[in-house]
């Protein structure tokens, strides 16, 4: 782990971070751009392709219309399909996503099961060992009490196909939930041939140690994950937890200036620079769409400049009114 107060030195001589950017531009012309591995688009809203690198998210976006996201390396970009996983690779990167239809998987935690088997499977076919950053989205996550909560069984399918994959870390990670009438899991990560180093926040427990609580299997997932050439910190959804236990319930801006002092933390304990800027593009998952006014304006007083994509989605613990993932790039 890094320790607070080492100063990252970018590594010239590892790949550098695929480029993060949110676009206004269409889909083709993304796509033709150079050494693109992944183009995101986000709603229903968004366009259909066949291209392997394509990913339409199944959460809608509050803003319209919506950009694109692009990640974009040095080099030429491959892709391809294998079974259920779809995938690009280049520059030392891989990226590689998974959707499956939880109805012809016996339900979520089947789903779950079957797709990071899967992926457990196609990575151990590629020379990009590293999972760095993996999301998820669930339909639905918070239906169902307790133990039978939609997101408890997804963590239950997720341990179970994994088996002992992430045994030497975690990867940093998202899951939220969608409200998509299909109920698709939609998984996608990013993958290296180089090692990243995993970094956790002080102010929380980590989540592979939450009590019982929380669920039967713990979630198992970094805070946050420096690059391998250090040149970037990949953030995990991040949300108004201190120690292991959700905190201001009912309070939408005391969450958000709890989540915001989380992201510091994570800033620091990485050893990067105080702050986000024009190149730390975030995401903000918002459970309430008549929350989304408040927070875009919360947001663009405290963090100027900053690209924000605001979207709806359900923090899988359901007194959680809002969480945030992103980038922030040395
Ligand atoms: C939290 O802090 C919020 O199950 O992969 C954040 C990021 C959360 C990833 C996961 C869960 C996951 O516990 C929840």
């Amino acid at each position: 782990m890094v320790q607070a107060s080492e100063h990252l030195q970018v590594e010239p001589g590892l790949p550098r971070t695929p480029r993060v950017t949110y676009r206004m531009t269409d889909l083709k012309a993304a796509l033709a751009e150079p050494g693109v591995l992944a183009v995101f688009g986000f709603g229903a809203g968004a366009p259909g392709s066949d291209d392997p690198r394509w990913l339409r998210v199944a959460l809608e976006s509050f803003d319209a219309p919506a950009p694109l996201e692009l990640w974009q390396v040095d080099g030429e970009v491959t892709c391809g399909r294998d079974d259920v996983v779809r995938w690009s690779s280049g520059g030392s990167w891989l990226f590689a996503v998974i959707e499956l239809d939880e109805r012809e998987c016996g339900g979520t935690e089947g789903a779950a099961r079957k797709a990071y088997a899967a992926l457990r499977q196609f990575m151990s076919t590629r020379g990009e060992r590293n999972v760095l950053r993996i999301w998820n989205y669930i339909g639905d996550i918070n239906e169902g009490d307790n133990d039978a909560e939609r997101y408890k069984q997804f963590c239950d399918g997720r341990a179970a196909g994994l088996g002992d994959f992430f045994a030497e870390g975690f990867p940093a990670a998202t899951a939220i939930g969608h409200h998509h009438h299909s109920r698709v899991l939609q998984i996608y990560l990013l993958a290296s041939t180089d090692a990243g180093t995993a970094v956790e926040n002080p102010r929380q427990v980590s989540a592979w140690r939450y009590p019982r609580q929380y669920g039967r299997t713990s979630p198992g997932f970094a805070r946050a994950m420096v690059m391998p050439a250090q040149d970037a910190l990949a953030i995990s959804g991040t949300a108004a937890v201190v120690g292991h236990a959700s905190t201001h319930e009912g309070d939408l801006e005391a969450q958000l200036n709890e989540t915001l002092t989380n992201l510091e933390a994570l800033l620091t304990t990485a050893g990067m620079p105080a702050g986000f800027d024009t190149h730390s593009p975030l995401k903000v998952y918002v459970r309430l769409p008549t929350d989304a006014p408040r927070v875009r304006d919360i947001l663009q007083r405290r963090l100027p400049g900053v690209p924000v994509l605001l979207m709806h989605g359900d923090v899988c613990r359901s007194e959680l009114l809002v969480e945030i993932d992103g980038w922030c790039f040395a």
